[in-house]
This record gives C-alpha cells, structure tokens and sequence, in this order.
C-alpha cells in the first residue's frame, strides 16, 4: 500500500555526516524522497512534534536535544512506507536495535538515536503537518 511517512535526521547523526549515509538506506530499501529540507527547529514544533511524551520525565531532555542543532525533515513515499522506514530505523534503544538497523549500527543512547520515523498513518499525516506546514 503506497504511503507517505516523516522522517527526522537527528541532530546527533547530522553533526556526524552521516546525513547521506542514512537517507541512502531509506532510498536503498526502495522509498522515495518527497520532500527534504533543513531545520533550525523552534522549541515549540520541538514541542508539537513530541507532545505525546509531555508528561515523560525526560521530555525536556528530549526537547533540548532535537533542537541542539540542524536536523534534516523528510517525507517519505513508497510500499508500507511506515512500517519499513521503522524496520530500517531499528528499536527506540540502540542497544535493543538490531545490527544492521540505522540505530544498531549507529548508536548507543537512547537519548540520541539518531532517526525519528512515523509510527502510524495518523502520526505521519500530523507530523508531515508539523514539518511541512506549506505542502
Ligand atoms: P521512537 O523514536 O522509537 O518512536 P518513542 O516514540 O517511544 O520512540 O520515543 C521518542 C523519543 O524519546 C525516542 O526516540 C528517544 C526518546 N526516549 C524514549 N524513551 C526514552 C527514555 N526512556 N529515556 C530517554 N529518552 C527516551
Ligand atoms: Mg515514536
């Protein structure tokens, strides 16, 4: 089923260069890059985009994170696009993630897990809103 998701390039994998090597595996897999753009983010989207975790003890830790600096937002297009984005993208802690996976390989902090994907068609229809407020 053809679908769309919304991808974040954390600030932690981007202050890495490895930008490319990430969306590499997610055009690899056979997903199509809809939309991408670089973000400053505003502590309120930060906030928006993360709003069902307001009440978890490490939300601000969250927040201060993903806006510690740029980040790269992208829509994602293709078969399952949800599900496969988070096959590719691996557990939300790393050392969970399975090798092979972009946080398996990649990380070893929950807090800095490198790639956020969409987790469910209504999450990507509100986050694609979120970040791509004019499409
Ligand atoms: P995911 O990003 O795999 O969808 P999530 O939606 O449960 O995971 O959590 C969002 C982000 O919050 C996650 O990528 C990293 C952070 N996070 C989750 N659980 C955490 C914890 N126990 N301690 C610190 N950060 C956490
Ligand atoms: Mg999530």
């Amino acid at each position: 089923m053809a679908e769309k998701t919304l991808i974040l390039v954390k600030p932690d994998a981007f202050a890495r260069n490895l930008t490319g090597e990430i969306l590499a595996r997610f055009e690899r897999k056979g997903l199509t890059i809809e939309a991408l753009k670089l973000v400053h983010t505003p502590r309120e989207t930060a906030e928006t985009h993360y709003a069902e975790h307001a009440e978890r003890p490490f939300f601000g830790e969250l927040v201060d994170f993903i806006t510690s600096g740029p980040l790269v937002a992208a829509i994602l297009s293709g078969n399952d696009a949800i599900k496969a984005s988070r096959q590719l993208i691996g557990a939300t802690n790393p050392l969970e993630a399975a090798t092979g996976s972009i946080r398996g390989d990649f990380a070893t902090l929950v807090g800095e897990n490198m790639v956020h994907g969409s987790d469910s068609p209504e999450s990507a229809e509100r986050e694609i809103g979120i970040w791509f407020p004019e499409l």
